[in-house]
């Protein structure tokens, strides 16, 4: 049987560059989009849109959706809730169909909309994402959000736990160097992630804004056994 490529993108800029070579992309974005992605799905949403602009995030809301939106790691004025994945838990939300607009996360999931299977990707879905991608027979890309088409640590680290446990089945290889670093920063950190990255400038974003109940949530692995998945503009 040939062997199928993982690779691990570290930002939405760089995705043209694999764009095309891979049939499931793994959008990441851990802190905390993807996350709060997870769990809405993982608590009851219907369905989730995400949108990159706050100008479609308010035509939503203009038609009576619920609208979560975030811009610097704060709640957007006048919308329903921010990114946190402790608001995606709520009750009232659940069977809501749910419009999310973030810095990051969002515009990376569109970005990655032209591939054949879009899923979303966390340490908070990892293993169960892991033994699903295992069994798809699909090249398969990690797109990691990272921060204004920059490279951040968690992105990456949670594309090289993806890429080492398809790589560690034999039916997987990686070809590039990105890959690899990935793989070895997962290495370095698997033990204690809230610990690896304590300096993480998103970290250090989330802190001063209070947010350490978010950040141990996102940094807690397999937490749920939920693949989103897009279909057409939604994730269900
Ligand atoms: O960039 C994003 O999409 C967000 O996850 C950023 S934040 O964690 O809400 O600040």
């Amino acid at each position: 049987m040939q062997k199928k490529l993982v690779e691990v993108c570290y930002t939405p800029g760089g995705y043209d560059y694999y764009k095309g070579n891979f049939e499931i992309v793994v959008v990441i974005d851990v802190l905390r989009a993807t996350s709060a992605i997870c769990s809405a799905i993982h608590n009851g949403v219907k369905s989730l849109i995400p949108v990159s602009t706050i100008e479609e995030a308010k035509a939503y809301q203009d038609k009576g959706y619920l609208v979560g939106a975030e811009r610097q790691g704060q709640i957007v004025s006048g919308f329903d809730f921010g990114n946190s994945p402790y608001s995606y838990m709520k009750p009232e939300i659940k069977g809501k169909d749910i419009v999310l607009s973030t810095t990051n996360g969002t515009r990376a999931i569109n970005i990655a909309k032209d591939a054949e299977t879009v899923v979303i990707g966390a340490l908070s879905n990892l293993d169960y994402l892991i033994n699903w991608l295992k069994d798809q027979d699909k090249n398969v890309l990690c797109l990691c959000s990272g921060w204004k088409d920059k490279f951040n640590l968690e992105d990456s680290i949670c594309g090289g736990a993806i890429a080492e446990g398809l790589l560690k089945t034999g039916k997987f290889i990686s070809n590039e160097d990105a890959s690899v670093a990935a793989k070895y920063l997962y290495l370095a950190a698997k033990d204690n992630y809230f610990g690896f990255l304590k300096s993480s400038s998103h970290r250090r974003r989330l802190k001063k804004l209070n947010l350490n109940e978010d950040i141990k949530f996102c940094l807690t692995p397999n937490q749920m056994e939920v693949i989103p998945i897009l279909k057409g503009d939604r994730l269900v």
